[in-house]
């Protein structure tokens, strides 16, 4: 039992310059713990809501009344209180704010207490966070698997493509070490081939080359190119990893790819993407049809399940509820972890295991909008996840993360990497993953 002494929240600034929720939790003992909300740009209908003051003031944007809460009802409620036990913590912020999604004490809020909290407790017991995160839900921790994203699309990037994540994975990497420095010469050897089209215009949101393509597609040519430019065999020890976010260019089984000026219902989307499927190394697939359309994530799973990764973001938005019921439907196989979606640590941690429970994969992600909080990179070794994903391999918000990873390898060891196979005609994961 250690009792949290104070809660602190301020506003700071995150990646895209906006204004975010900072919490800083004392405890009794004076260790302290401080964690920043992200925020999303392509966010899904059913995830916790960031309070935003709404007006002209920044955009809208401000996050006074969040940071009112956090110093106000939240502190008042939680100076007292156990550190140690998340989920008493996070069951107190549950009950001070019970709407669905979070909308009055604000899904910011929450998220960077919680956080903050979990932080404070590691610190409070003298172990690095991924330490205390695998203790704590008793997990095996593991270096994860990145994806990395080469180019960026989508709402990240004015929707000058459609797709919005254009990634690479290196699961023939020995260690994480190995993974930063393949990454590095494939998004060069991208960065060089648009220079050399003329078609360098500086980067997306999450720091991956901004995408001047003529067609989605031709975004994945030259991804492929970029692999083979950097001295590997596309499919060999690189494969690729999509995050389609079809939500954003779609409702109701309908989609428009506006860069092609192509309609597209539901059959013609997953068809679309099999015939990608079958030209590229693809190894990972997110959200391959919008989250209202849960017939066709179905099917797409029926098709394709047995040879990539179908990861449901906005589909399953870090719901265990929501997990249980697509896994009741073969919907994915894999379910991306945003703590910020669910809005406390303790609900984060149902719906990742809500997911191994259903035989899934997980990947721990960041936002769009991200800060130089590395608390992701600690939950994605310390739950033993396997996979995550953080952006680009630029700007600092994003290499702050996969430099922590870094620093937690030199700790726990490499032989502690998820990797260290090549794609051997299935999904590499599943041999991997049983290594648990
Ligand atoms: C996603 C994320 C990160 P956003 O869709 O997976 O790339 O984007 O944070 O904007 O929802
Ligand atoms: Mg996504």
């Amino acid at each position: 039992m250690i009792p949290i002494r104070s809660v602190a929240g301020r506003r700071v600034w995150d990646s895209r310059g906006n204004p975010t929720v900072e919490v800083d939790v004392t405890l009794e003992n004076g260790a302290m713990g401080r964690a920043i909300a992200p925020a999303g740009a392509s966010r899904g209908t059913r995830e916790a809501i960031d309070l935003r003051d709404g007006g002209t003031v920044l955009r809208g944007k401000n996050v006074g009344q969040a940071v009112s809460n956090v110093n106000g009802p939240i502190a008042t409620a939680l100076i007292g209180q156990n550190a140690s036990d998340q989920a008493g913590i996070d069951g107190v912020l549950l009950q001070l704010d019970n709407s669905p999604l979070k909308e009055q004490l604000g899904g910011n809020a929450l998220v960077a207490t919680s956080l903050a909290t979990l932080h404070a407790a590691a610190a409070g017991a003298g172990k690095p966070l991924w330490r205390h995160i695998s203790d704590h839900y008793e997990r095996t921790p593991l270096i994860p698997l990145p994806e990395i994203q080469i180019f960026g699309g989508g709402a990240h990037a004015g929707r000058r493509v459609d797709i919005q994540d254009f990634m690479i994975m290196v699961p023939g990497a020995s260690g994480f070490d190995e993974v930063m420095e393949v990454t590095s010469e494939v998004y060069f050897a991208a960065g060089d081939i648009m220079a050399q089209r003329g078609t360098l215009a500086g980067v997306a949101d999450e720091g991956g080359w901004w995408p001047m393509f003529r067609s989605n597609e031709e975004a994945l040519e030259t991804l492929v190119e970029a692999i083979e430019k950097a001295g590997e065999k596309p499919g060999d020890r690189v494969v690729i990893s999509l995050d389609v976010a079809a939500s954003e260019f779609g409702e109701n089984g309908a989609y428009t790819l506006s860069l092609e000026d192509r309609k597209l219902d539901s059959g013609d989307l997953i068809d679309m993407l099999g015939g990608w499927l079958d030209a590229y190394p693809i190894a990972s697939i997110e959200d391959p049809v919008g989250e209202d359309d849960a017939a066709g994530m179905a099917e797409f799973t029926k098709r394709f399940g047995d040879r990539v990764q179908i990861i449901g973001d906005d589909f399953v938005v870090t719901n265990a509820a929501l997990v249980l019921q697509a896994a009741k439907n073969n919907a994915c196989n894999c379910a991306l972890i945003k703590v910020n979606q669910a809005g406390t640590v303790t609900e984060a941690v149902e719906a990742f295991e809500a997911a191994e429970s259903a035989g899934w994969t997980t990947v721990v992600s960041a936002r769009s909008g991200e800060t130089e909080d590395v608390s992701i990179s600690h939950l994605g070794v310390g739950l033993g996840s396997g996979q995550l994903k953080v952006g680009s391999f630029q700007r600092s918000e994003r290499m702050v993360k996969w430099n922590e990873c870094l620093r937690i390898e030199d700790e726990l060891g490499s032989d502690r990497f998820v990797g260290g196979k090549p794609l051997a005609g299935t999904w590499w994961g599943q041999e991997n993953l049983a290594r648990r």
